[in-house]
């Protein structure tokens, strides 16, 4: 194992929770009169939810006060965490849960670093509450990805060097992250496309390969 510590985005690496963001944003753009699309929900990956709010906003064209953003995000959470209870154990992939484990049992450390503030929720909805050896999430970072405050965090909560540490992301924002914190990096979905990342992974369990020593 190359690897003291591998740390793993969350949507769109673990588990996917893209449709659920979609409509929980499509319900507050819908009654903002936004226009808003799934190309536009791509752009909101890896993002914190008021920037993904942001995001939405550049196709409103009249002001809006932070009180009120603030409304509109906590609704948007709202209809998101609801929707988050469809999810179940059933929605971890074989191939994800059994990579996890031979990453495991090769002798790394497994961590989380996630923008969400909403991790642990998730996790516990997967049947991984109590899985992972840290999580460092939306909930304990200032600053979010590309910043490397989450995935700097997540090697602390490990105790491990970021240059014994892989960061594994679906998002060009998490890559660029990574890097900043001096960690190599593998790339999965959407991210392979920048190009940036020390490893492109056609699929998840390449991990495995990759990591070997
Ligand atoms: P929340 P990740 C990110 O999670 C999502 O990709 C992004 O779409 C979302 O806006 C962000 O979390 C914040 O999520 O509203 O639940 O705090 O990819 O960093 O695991
Ligand atoms: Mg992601």
């Amino acid at each position: 194992m190359k690897y003291k510590a591998i740390i793993f985005d969350l949507d769109g690496v673990i588990c996917h929770t893209d449709k659920y963001h979609y409509q929980a944003w499509k319900a507050v753009a819908d009654k903002l009169g936004i226009y808003f699309d799934e190309v536009i929900n791509n752009r909101l990956r890896g993002v914190s939810r008021m920037e993904s709010f942001e995001i939405i906003l550049e196709r409103y064209d009249k002001p809006m006060s932070q009180e009120e953003k603030e409304v509109y995000t906590t609704e948007k959470n709202e209809i998101y965490k609801e929707l988050l209870n469809n999810m179940s154990p059933a929605d971890l992939s074989d191939e994800v849960k059994e990579t996890l484990d031979g990453l495991r049992a090769a002798g790394a450390k497994l961590a989380i670093g996630s923008s969400s503030k909403n991790a642990k929720f998730i996790l516990e909805r997967l049947g991984l509450g109590d899985y992972f050896d840290a999580i460092s999430d939306g909930n304990n970072i200032t600053n979010s990805k590309p910043d490397p405050e989450v995935f700097v965090k997540a090697s602390q909560f490990v105790g491990e060097d970021a240059k014994d540490c892989l960061v594994v992301e679906d998002a060009k924002a998490g890559l660029l992250a990574a890097i900043g914190g001096g960690m190599d990096c593998a790339a999965i979905g959407d991210a392979v496309a920048s190009g940036l990342a020390t490893y492109n992974l056609t699929t998840f369990s390449d991990l495995l390969k990759v990591t070997e020593a």
